[in-house]
């Protein structure tokens, strides 16, 4: 494997991620497809290999999730990058994806508490996505506002991360909403 990818970077990853060695192999065979320099995924490529899962999120939601997973900040998504996106978008644990989305939509200001106005763009990318992925818009609308309401009577000026992990890990529909879901049987994404 590539970009310098140790055996022991290797374990870690499947340590991190809870892939095997055969699923992260064939993650690395789907990333090499898209790469075009040995440095990882621009935006744009990273973009055109997400199209299909995030094709109703905007410019602006994809470039902060790609600023989120370049955790090296050197503006590329090398492998390793790639595997653990690969794995909060879908596998990881429902707390993990909510605190991902946070630090995604807690961007202005990037303060460490959504206020209104960042909570109303969080409700209306689900709402948007979630129609694209065959939720229904009373059935969006519906869980949106209770959601919308319990925050309100914990939170004064904003909702921490923590209100909005406990919050909204009561069940996983919030973040399948937002297209981070689980793909049927051994397909990765
Ligand atoms: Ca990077
Ligand atoms: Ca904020």
């Amino acid at each position: 494997m590539g970009q310098g990818t140790s055996k022991s970077e290797i374990k870690k990853l499947m340590e991190k991620t809870t892939y095997s060695k055969d699923q992260i192999n064939q993650i690395y065979t789907d990333y090499s497809c898209y790469i075009h320099n040995d440095k990882g995924l621009t935006f744009d490529e990273f973009k055109q290999f997400f199209s299909i899962r995030f094709k109703e999120y905007d410019e602006e939601s994809l470039l902060t999730m790609f600023n989120l997973f370049d955790s090296d900040k050197n503006g590329n998504i090398n492998f390793k990058e790639f595997a653990c996106a690969i794995f909060i978008i879908t596998r990881s644990p429902v707390e993990e994806k909510l605190s991902f989305l946070f630090d995604m939509f807690d961007r202005c200001p990037k303060n460490g508490v959504l206020d209104n106005s960042e909570i109303i763009s969080i409700i209306q990318l689900a709402i948007k996505t979630g129609s694209s992925l065959g939720f229904g818009m009373k059935e969006s609308g519906l869980f949106v506002e209770n959601l919308l309401k319990s925050m309100e009577r914990e939170s004064n000026g904003g909702i921490s991360k923590q209100e909005f992990i406990s919050k909204a890990s009561s069940d996983d529909k919030f973040v399948r909403m937002l297209c981070l879901y689980d793909p049927f049987g051994d397909l990765l994404y």
